[in-house]
């Protein structure tokens, strides 16, 4: 298992795009944990393609082929991530989107297909999405969670201004927000009167399950 995980990382690491989809192909035929899959092999591969980009070892080609590489397997993995236990019933709507100026969307997908699994029902609006297509889309399904996702320090402030944009229109109550990215922060959370942050898609999902549990409470 340790051998295979260590060929997904570097299929991504590499940007080896068919590599990376053949091995995601093998963990579905060999029925292989999808989360270590993620974790410990095509994530650590991105993540540390970043850090070579960072580092100035990689250049912004290089990396956009790892991001192919990741999306490529993450789509072959993306059903079975995704696949509800049987009788499925919605537990709520959430709308999640990578915020306007931002392109990073890998994160968000997989938190998306967690929660998928656990039952949510998940209206994803893509990335580099403008504010007021978020609005529209919350005035328009009513979710009960919103989830939005910045990789940026410089796109941080989108969560931030469509909070805002939510409080002008009277609807802030309406919705829970929840924030997430690499660069995000349990305080930058508070600071901008967000209702929760989870640093990863497991916590995610414990997060809206906390918020939307509390609210029922509530009811
Ligand atoms: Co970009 N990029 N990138 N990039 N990129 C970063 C973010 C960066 C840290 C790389 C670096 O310098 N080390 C850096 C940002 C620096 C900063 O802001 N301080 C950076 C930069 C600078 C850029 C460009 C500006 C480069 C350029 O053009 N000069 C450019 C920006 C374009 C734009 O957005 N306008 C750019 C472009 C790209 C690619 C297109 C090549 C590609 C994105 C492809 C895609 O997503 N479709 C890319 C990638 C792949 C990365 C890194 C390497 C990896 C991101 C990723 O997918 N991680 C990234 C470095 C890094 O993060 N280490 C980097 C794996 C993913 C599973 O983790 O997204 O953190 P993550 O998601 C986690 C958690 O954060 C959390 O759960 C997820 C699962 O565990 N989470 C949430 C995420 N969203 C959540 C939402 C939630 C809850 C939890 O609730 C709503």
């Amino acid at each position: 298992m340790k051998e295979l995980l260590n060929k997904m990382r570097v299929s991504v690491l590499e940007g080896e795009e068919e590599d990376a989809v053949a091995l995601a192909k093998q963990a579905l035929a060999e029925k292989l944990d999808l989360k270590t899959v993620m974790d410990e092999g095509f994530v650590l591969g991105i993540r540390e393609a970043g850090q070579l980009y960072a580092e100035g070892e990689y250049y912004l080609p290089d990396l956009v082929c790892s991001a192919d590489a990741m999306k490529s397997a993450l789509a072959i993995l993306d059903e079975a991530l995704k696949k509800p236990a049987s009788g499925f019933t919605s537990k709520g709507k959430i709308v999640m989107t990578t915020v306007q100026g931002d392109v990073h969307d890998i994160g968000k997908i997989i938190v998306g297909a967690m929660l998928t699994a656990v039952g949510y029902e998940i209206y994803d609006l893509g990335s580099d999405v403008p504010n007021v297509v978020v609005l529209e889309a919350i005035y328009k399904i009513k979710p009960d969670v919103v989830g939005l996702s910045a990789l940026l320090t410089t796109t941080m402030v989108e969560q931030k201004n469509i909070i805002e944009d939510l409080k002008v229109a009277g609807t802030r109550n309406g919705v829970k927000v929840i924030v997430g990215g690499a660069p995000v922060t349990h305080e930058w959370a508070n600071k901008i009167g967000a209702d929760g942050y989870s640093d990863d898609a497991i916590s995610a999902v414990e997060l809206v399950n906390r918020l939307l549990l509390r609210e029922g409470m509530k009811a």
